[in-house]
């Protein structure tokens, strides 16, 4: 089973998404995400150029030799516009090997451990009356879980507000980032009255979860945790930036509400001692850019080693076919916790066809053989690339700030 065609598609059906399609000497045409919010033609190029040529000819049986013979190869390791690339052949690699053996790719990975994926949504408001009422509507949709995010008073923009009544938050835009501005202050005094409200209002009878997208230190995040604790949340996530690993050493002690990280990891190695050193309760690293299906595990099993549980990133910016293949990990693995997902732009439906739906408040895979979504390649190029930034941020006195 020989690869004879490697093929990169950037397609814009509302947000940019990056697919890479690959083709067997018997036909079997399989995909991978490679979509890197903002940055999508650096891993388009990388793979096109850099890439595409090595893999004509390879044995795509041959999913491990190729992962290592990418990373090894490159000599310069890590980062996330080469794990981004090498995530998409990985994905497309499993995708063939179940198409070859008529079989979805969790039945590859030792067959589903539970019955489906617990899934979190995003609910978000100009207010807190109005967050309120959002979460209330993914509940009464059957949703065991629900992230809330609110305009800050006195910001202006605040992340994670969604724009319209749909499931989708779409930070990415304009030809240029826009320009936001932030607050620690305005912040810390505002999250723990849109908790205590949403719980107040809604009971304890599900998951609640907060995103504090990297803006904290360790101290503030350690305050922030203190002051949920009496709200019983599922995770605080992104609390502070991660580099810093040893830096949630901090905040871990000063709190007992749950930590989540890793949306912007790419390797194990960016999450070794916050695993080693139980230092989180989550991992969030996401298949496509943590080298796909075959390295994410990894992450995950280590994790497991620890007690650490799963919740993979599972924005509108990951395509159907990146969320598609987290599924079928989350659906064999031992430690799963949970799985975000925010649904896609309607004209991304006229280009991926998902296999996977919903219900009850969790995803359940098709038995369509591979990762099990349709691309539609004529549709694609309906919707050529458009360049759009995520936002930056920036404090009061103009300083730059993390967004
Ligand atoms: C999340 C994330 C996203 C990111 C986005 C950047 O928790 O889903 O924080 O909203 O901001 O994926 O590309
Ligand atoms: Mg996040």
């Amino acid at each position: 089973m020989r690869i004879v065609d490697a093929e990169v598609i950037v397609t814009c059906p509302g947000r940019n998404y990056v697919t890479l399609e690959l083709t067997t000497d018997d036909g079997i045409v399989g995909y991978g995400d490679a979509t890197l919010n903002g940055r999508e033609l650096a891993v388009e190029a990388y793979l096109r150029e850099h890439v595409c040529p090595l893999l004509i000819g390879r044995d795509a049986s041959r999913i491990n030799d190729t992962w290592q013979y990418l990373y090894r190869g490159a000599y310069w390791r890590r980062g996330p516009v080469t794990m981004t690339a090498i995530g998409a052949v990985d994905v497309a690699l499993w995708d063939i090997a179940g198409k070859a053996v008529g079989r979805p790719v969790y039945q590859l990975l030792g067959g589903a451990a539970r019955d489906g994926v617990t899934i979190y949504g995003h609910a978000s408001g100009a207010d807190i009356a109005e967050t309120v009422a959002d979460a209330a509507r993914f509940l009464q949709s059957g949703y065991r879980a629900v992230r809330v995010q609110a305009k800050v008073p006195g910001l202006e923009s605040t992340y994670g507000l969604r724009a319209g009544t749909g499931l989708t938050y779409e930070p990415a835009g304009g030809d240029l980032p826009a320009d936001e501005v932030w607050d620690t202050e305005a912040y810390l005094d505002f999250v723990p009255k849109l908790v205590a409200a949403v719980r107040d209002e809604l009971g304890y009878g599900f998951h609640l979860l907060h995103d504090a997208h990297h803006r904290l230190t360790p101290l503030e995040a350690g305050r922030l945790g203190k002051a949920l604790e009496p709200y019983r949340m599922f995770w605080i996530e992104d609390a502070t930036p991660a580099e810093d690993q040893a830096a949630f050493r901090l905040i871990r002690q000063h709190t007992v509400t749950p930590l989540a990280v890793g949306e912007v990891f790419n390797t194990i190695w960016d999450c070794q001692q916050l695993i080693s050193e139980r230092l989180i309760d989550y991992i969030r690293t996401a298949v496509p850019h943590a080298g796909g299906i075959t390295h994410t595990r990894r992450i995950f099993d280590l994790a497991d080693l620890y007690g650490v549980r799963t919740g993979s990133h599972g924005p509108g910016d990951v395509s159907p076919i990146g969320i598609a293949a987290a599924l079928h990990l989350d659906v064999s693995i031992a430690n799963f916790g949970i799985q975000e997902y925010m649904s896609h732009l309607e004209p991304a439906n006229e280009v991926f066809t998902p296999g996977y739906r919903y219900a009850d408040g969790m995803l359940h895979l098709s038995d369509e053989p591979g990762i099990g979504v349709r691309f539609d390649k004529q549709a694609a190029k309906r919707y050529p690339y458009q360049r759009r930034y995520l936002p930056v941020n920036r404090l009061r006195d103009g300083s730059m700030h993390n967004w």
